[in-house]
C-alpha cells in the first residue's frame, strides 16, 4: 500500500514480483479505501494465537542486507497494553500523531497504544511545529522523536497556556537532551517522559508517569522486561553503576530475523536475553542509562544510519581514496552525518559532486550533511580508522556560532 504520487514506480515494483499496488494518500484517498467501501463488512474472523507473526519490519544492519525483525501479535500486545497502564492511557485522550508510520515509533508505540486504550488522534502527514503549536489545546498527548522537541522550542507560540490542555510528552528513537529536556520545562511546565526501544523489541525502558522523570536517563525496565548490563564479550552480568551492554528479555523482544538463523543466533545470549548493541549503565536509583553504542550507527533525527552503507557509495566513486563516516553533534537532528574524504592523487573531487552523484542512490536523510576532506585518516597501531579521533576534532562543526 504506497502513496498514490509512487504508485507507477511501486506498482511496476509489485508486479515484478507478483502483487498487487493499492494506493492511500494523506486525506484517505487511493484506491485501497475505493476497493474496501465496495466489500461486504460481513467476513469470517480469522483466528490469531500470541505467537503468530504479525509484522515483519526491516531494520538496517552493520553491514550488507537490512534485516527483517518478526514480531508476534503478543509482541505488539504486551508492549502496547503496558505501555496504556504506563503512560495512564484512556478512551478520553487524543494523540497528535505526526511520526513517520513506517518505523517502530509511529506505527507501533503511538497507534497501538491509542487503538487498544479506545483514544483518539489527530493524525498528521508530516511534522509541521507550527501546526503542532496549532493543535496542542485540543490534544492531551504528543510523541516524538528529539527534533521534534528541538524544533517546538523554537515556536514562539509554544507556552505553559498552549500546553495547557497536554497531560503528556514522550520522547524517544535518541538521546533526549537534558538541556532540552530542562528547556521545555521551563517554557511548558511539563516534563518529557523519555522512554527507550529497538525495533527488535518495542519499548524496553520508560521514565515514570509518578515519580521523578530524569533528564539524561530513560528510566526503569518496563513491568515485564528484564534487563541487565552485561559484559560485551563474555557476557557476564556487570555490577551496579558499572558500563556494558544493555540485555533485555521479555514479551516484547521479538523471534528472530527473517529467514536469517546465523544473524539472530549471534545477537542472543544462550539464556535468551537480546543483545541490543547500546551500551548503558543502571544507576544507584534503578534508572537506566544509555552512555554510548557497541554498534557503529548514526541517529539522526530520530532515523538510523549505519556508515558502513554511506561509506561504500562514497569509496566507489572515482577520485575517492577512501572516507570515513561518523555523526557528529547537531543542534537539530542529534547527530549530523558527516564524511571525511581522502582524494586519489590528482583528484579534484568536491564535496557538491559527492552529494550529488549519491543522491538517488541513499535516502536524503542519510546524505552527509558536511564533506570534509583529509590527507589521511587517523588509524589505530591495528590499522582501524580511529572515528572516536574524527568525532572529537570535528565536534564543534555545526554548533551554532556563539553570540559577541
Ligand atoms: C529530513 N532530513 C533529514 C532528516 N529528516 N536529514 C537528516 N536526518 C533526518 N532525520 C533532510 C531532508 O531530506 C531535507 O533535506 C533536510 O534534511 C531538511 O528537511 P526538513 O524539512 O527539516 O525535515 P523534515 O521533513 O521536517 O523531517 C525532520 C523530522 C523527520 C520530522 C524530524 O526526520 C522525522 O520524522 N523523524 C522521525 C523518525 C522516526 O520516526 N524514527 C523512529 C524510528 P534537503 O533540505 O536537502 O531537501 S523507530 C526507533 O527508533 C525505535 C524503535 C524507537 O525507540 O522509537
Ligand atoms: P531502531 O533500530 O530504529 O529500532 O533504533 C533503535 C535504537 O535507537 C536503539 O538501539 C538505541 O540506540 C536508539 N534509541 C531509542 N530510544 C533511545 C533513547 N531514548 N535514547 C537513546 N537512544 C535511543
Amino acid at each position: 500500500v504506497c502513496d498514490p504520487a509512487r504508485a507507477a514506480d511501486i506498482g511496476a515494483l509489485a508486479e515484478r514480483s507478483g502483487a498487487i499496488a493499492l494506493t492511500l494518500g494523506g486525506n484517505g484517498e487511493g484506491s485501497l479505501m475505493d476497493q474496501a467501501s465496495r466489500r461486504s463488512s460481513d467476513f469470517r474472523d480469522v483466528v490469531r494465537g500470541p505467537d503468530d507473526l504479525a509484522a515483519i519490519l526491516y531494520t538496517s544492519g552493520t553491514t550488507g542486507r537490512s534485516k527483517g525483525a518478526m514480531l508476534s501479535h503478543e509482541n505488539l500486545a504486551s508492549n502496547a497494553r503496558v505501555l496504556v497502564d504506563q503512560w495512564r492511557f484512556t478512551a478520553a485522550d487524543v494523540l497528535i500523531h505526526a511520526l513517520p508510520i513506517f518505523h517502530t515509533h509511529g506505527l507501533f508505540v503511538a497507534t497501538n497504544v491509542i487503538l487498544m486504550a479506545g483514544a483518539s488522534m489527530l493524525f498528521e502527514t508530516r511534522f509541521d511545529p507550527a501546526r503542532i503549536v496549532s493543535l496542542l489545546p485540543r490534544a492531551t498527548a504528543l510523541m516524538g522523536v528529539p527534533t521534534f522537541y528541538v524544533r517546538l522550542l523554537q515556536q514562539d507560540g509554544l507556552n505553559r497556556q498552549a500546553a495547557k490542555n497536554i497531560r503528556l510528552f514522550v520522547s524517544g528513537s535518541a538521546p533526549l537532551l537534558a538541556e532540552t529536556h530542562k528547556a521545555w520545562r521551563e517554557r511548558t511546565g511539563h516534563s518529557i517522559i523519555e522512554r527507550y526501544g529497538m525495533t527488535e523489541t518495542n519499548m524496553n525502558t520508560s521514565n515514570p508517569y509518578d515519580g521523578e522523570r530524569r533528564a539524561g536517563t530513560v528510566g526503569f525496565p518496563l513491568p515485564g522486561v528484564a534487563l541487565r548490563i552485561a559484559d560485551p564479550e563474555s557476557g557476564e552480568t556487570l555490577a551496579q553503576g558499572e558500563v556494558g551492554m544493555i540485555e533485555v528479555k521479555g514479551p516484547n523482544v521479538f523471534g528472530g530475523y527473517w529467514r536469517m538463523p546465523e544473524k539472530t543466533k549471534a545477537e542472543f545470549r544462550d539464556d535468551s536475553f537480546f543483545i541490543t548493541g547500546d551500551l548503558g549503565l543502571i544507576d544507584a536509583d534503578g534508572y537506566v542509562h544509555i552512555v554510548g553504542r557497541g554498534k557503529d550507527l548514526i541517529i539522526s533525527g530520530g532515523y538510523n544510519i549505519y556508515p558502513k552503507e554511506v561509506e561504500s557509495e562514497i569509496d566507489a566513486l572515482p577520485g575517492v581514496a577512501e572516507s570515513a563516516v561518523v555523526g557528529v553533534a547537531h543542534p537539530d537532528f542529534g547527530e549530523g552525518v558527516t564524511a571525511i574524504v581522502v582524494r586519489t592523487p590528482a583528484s579534484t573531487i568536491t564535496a557538491a559532486e559527492i552529494v550529488g552523484a549519491i543522491a538517488g542512490r541513499l535516502a536524503k536523510y542519510k546524505h552527509p550533511k558536511q564533506v570534509i576532506f583529509v590527507d589521511e585518516l587517523p588509524r589505530n597501531t591495528m590499522g582501524k580508522v580511529q572515528k572516536n579521533l574524527l568525532r572529537e576534532t570535528y565536534k564543534d562543526l555545526y554548533a551554532p556560532a556563539k553570540a559577541g
